[in-house]
């Protein structure tokens, strides 16, 4: 057992959304769960269905939309940058605001931490608009308290519009 004078890794739970409309998205956002999950100080808790969800933005194709749970021993920023490592090895290239990708992988929830810097604002502040993010979220984590709302998230997704998210059947 580590002595007085060895900092111990504080578990943290953190939730990630995963979106894709470009190429094999099933195939691909398969690949990057594994990917986190095989990551060093990462676990995988939990993981939702796959919906096939409405493009939000610009017209462009469907997305497949999904979320997962984690426990990290990392902090939020090293998670940040491991999830851009992902998506770069699966060849995002990051082009027009809410245009269509390969992989979008989006840091929503460390705990019950609020950080707000340049690079990263958790939670992630479009999170509580987005169904697409709502309801495979509520699947796993219903009862997670979005910090800044106050609310947890099975009562966010009573004030969305889901009609553009359907569960991806053959799972
Ligand atoms: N991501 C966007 C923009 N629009 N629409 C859906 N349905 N799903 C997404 O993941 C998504 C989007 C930018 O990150
Ligand atoms: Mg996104
Ligand atoms: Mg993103």
């Amino acid at each position: 057992m580590p002595g007085a004078g060895y900092a111990e890794a504080k578990l943290r739970r953190s939730a990630v959304a995963f979106g894709s409309n470009i190429g094999d998205s099933q195939t691909i956002l398969e690949a990057a769960i594994e990917t986190l999950a095989q990551t060093p100080g990462i676990l995988l808790e939990a993981r939702s269905n796959w919906y096939q969800t409405k493009a939000v933005g610009p017209p462009q194709p469907d997305y497949l939309n999904g979320c997962v749970t984690l426990q990290v021993e990392i902090t939020a920023q090293q998670l940040l940058e491991i999830l851009l490592g992902i998506e770069q090895k699966f060849g995002r290239v990051r082009q027009e605001r809410w245009g269509p990708r390969i992989l979008d992988l989006d840091l929503l929830l460390y705990d019950d931490f609020i950080i707000d810097t340049p690079n990263l604002q958790i939670p992630h502040p479009r999170m509580r608009d987005r169904a697409f993010v709502l309801v495979p979220l509520a699947e796993i984590a219903s009862d997670w308290i979005e910090p800044v709302s106050g609310c947890v998230i099975k009562e966010l997704l009573i004030d969305v519009d889901c009609s553009g998210v359907h569960l991806l059947m053959g799972n």
